[in-house]
């Protein structure tokens, strides 16, 4: 065996539910807890081991649950606290564990402690928020641009300052620097704790710390100074996180996955250190950010698939720097993110299934703790975005009105086809269970547009063809579950420079797999598998030409040294 730790959510394969879009048990158009625990069977079968949950506490809704205003209560549309004990009872009963999102880098404005905050300066909870004074101008303290678009300051006339947020102005930031915030919020995370739940995402928990000099920089062509480089991996973010450890986490057997935005190699080796003093994995957005991919038309906003070297160049460079030092996650999507297939691979009807399977291939062979997102496992697709009007996310929304509103940098029409490429939307669409109205999501209205194209990708037909990407999936869960290479093999790259084939070995002991991806919908050479005497344990085709890939095939066997 490896000479790494073992531990039960580095064997793990983990399920995220976007509960709003998942299943709505009541008609009511709207995901709830209830629809999941009707589902659990659906995710036993598939075989995954856990359930992250996106934040399902009481919230106004502004971004969908991550503005929380009460995390010891659940979201009303979501259902009762009764409903969530079900939900915990039922998917332990079937073995798999519970993690809930962790949103404590900001709360919503509607929390007690923010509506006490802005009532005076000298308020006791004051100090929870980050308030500011204006310039002399009466300006805001700096030109920090909100990932949500805008000034990342909310000017409050009650008593004449400025507060901090990130995200939107519904979504105050957490003054870290004052202990009594970590206080209760260490005090929240463990009363979950005792309620039985087994782990934390921790959202944007690389902001936690800010440079409190809140620098200003130069101003790019909006307007707005760059925010990211001085909120994210700030002074005092791995001492909150060693307390965090230390006051709740290490006293509970807990997965704990930090989203780190602006995450480096070298950063992460500290967040997630094999001395589990802070958490276990986080998330990096190297190979998901579209502004790092040069088409980007403007931040994030793109509408150009990134190529395999760009792509390949940041998953191997993880694998190879985390080996040894520190564990990490493995994803292609989540709520935040396009649906992979679209993104990465190939959505035609002819080669959606080929290229998912692919896509699939190549991440789940390789070391780290993987992550499905709700319908990657079917396969489905991003949407169609004909006008703002399709658009409910409130990124989306802040940009159309900043970028093509009122600054005019963009067009719309290049803006639609940003969004169909990379909006957040497209990963929010109604989870599609069958060919019935609303794709069985609902008897009632949906909240967000079923992808019309539920009547051909939906969980119904999926588990009738056993050629689908749902038992795909589950093989690949099953080869985790079963090789410890899988697992814990080191990882090696083949084919560096290749501009279609995505190759690797895993390494463990006497034994190898050859994993080898064909990115392309042409027939490549490939000489990585020539002789039988190789043992076959996956594939996304029947028959193999030797010498060849075929369009979108992927291959791995399994060699000894
Ligand atoms: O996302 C953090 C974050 O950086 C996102 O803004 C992401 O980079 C961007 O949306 C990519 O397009 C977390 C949550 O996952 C996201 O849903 C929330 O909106 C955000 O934090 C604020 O809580
Ligand atoms: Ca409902």
């Amino acid at each position: 065996m490896s000479s790494e730790t073992h531990a039960w959510w580095k064997e793990a394969v983990i399920y995220q539910i976007y509960p709003r879009s998942f299943a709505d048990s009541n008609g009511d158009g709207i995901g709830d807890l209830n629809g999941i625990t009707a589902h659990l069977d659906y995710l036993a079968k598939l075989g995954i081991d856990v359930i992250w949950l996106s934040p399902i506490y009481e919230s106004p809704n502004d971004d969908n649950g991550y503005d929380i205003s009460d995390y010891r209560n659940i979201m009303a549309e979501f259902g009762t606290m009764e409903d969530f004990d079900r939900l915990l009872a039922e998917a332990h009963k079937r073995n798999i564990r519970i993690v809930m999102d962790l949103v404590v880098n900001h709360t919503s404005d509607e929390h007690p402690w923010f509506i006490e905050s802005r009532k005076s300066k000298d308020n006791p909870y004051r100090d929870y928020y980050i308030w500011r004074d204006p310039t002399e101008t009466g300006e805001a303290p700096n030109h920090w641009e909100s990932c949500f678009s805008g000034s990342a300051w909310q000017y409050d006339d009650l008593t004449g300052q400025y507060y901090l947020h990130c995200f939107s102005r519904k979504q105050p930031d957490l003054n870290w620097e004052n202990s009594k915030v970590r206080e209760e919020v260490f005090d929240l995370m463990d009363w979950w704790c005792r309620k039985g739940i087994d782990g934390f995402r921790m959202d944007v928990i690389s902001m936690i710390s800010k440079d409190q000099s809140f620098p200003d920089g130069p101003l790019n062509a909006d307007g707005y100074s760059d925010m990211f480089s001085h909120v994210c991996n700030g002074p005092r973010v791995h001492e909150y996180l060693q307390e965090m450890n230390r006051r709740v986490l290490s006293k509970y057997d807990l997965l704990t996955v930090g989203e780190a935005a602006g995450v480096t190699v070298e950063e992460a080796k500290k967040y997630a250190n094999s001395d589990g003093t802070e958490l276990g994995m986080v998330f990096h957005f190297e190979h998901t950010d579209g502004a790092a991919n040069s088409d980007a038309v403007w931040g994030k906003w793109t509408c150009t698939p990134p190529k395999l070297s760009y792509v390949r160049k940041i998953l191997n460079k993880w694998q190879l720097e985390l080996e040894g030092k520190a564990w990490g996650s493995l994803y292609w999507d989540n709520h935040d993110q396009p649906r992979v297939v679209s993104r990465f691979g190939n959505d035609s009807p002819k080669w959606r299934e080929k290229s998912a399977k692919m896509l699939a291939t190549v991440l789940h062979l390789q070391k780290g703790t993987p992550y499905i997102y709700q319908g990657e496992e079917i396969g489905m697709t991003n949407r169609h975005f004909s006008s703002l009007a399709d658009c409910v996310d409130i990124e989306e929304k802040n940009a159309w009105q900043q970028l093509v509103v009122e600054q005019k940098i963009m067009d719309g029409k290049v803006m639609l086809s940003c969004f169909d490429c990379v909006g957040r939307d497209n990963a929010r669409t109604p989870m599609q269970w069958d060919d019935t109205a609303n794709a069985g999501f609902t008897t009632g209205e949906p909240w967000l547009a079923v992808n019309p194209n539920y009547p051909v990708i939906n969980v119904k037909a999926a588990l009738a063809d056993k050629q689908s990407v749902f038992y795909y999936y589950q093989r690949l869960i099953a080869l985790r579950h079963t090789l410890p290479i899988v697992v814990y093999g080191r990882f090696k790259p083949l084919l560096e420079d290749s501009e279609e084939i995505y190759a690797y070995q895993r390494i463990l002991g006497e034994q190898v797999l050859v994993v080898a991806a064909n990115w392309t919908d042409k027939e490549v050479p490939c000489d990585l598998f020539v002789g039988d005497q190789d043992e076959e344990l996956i594939s996304n085709y029947d028959t193999h030409k030797a010498g060849f890939l075929q369009p979108y095939e992927a291959r791995v066997v399994r060699k000894s040294r």
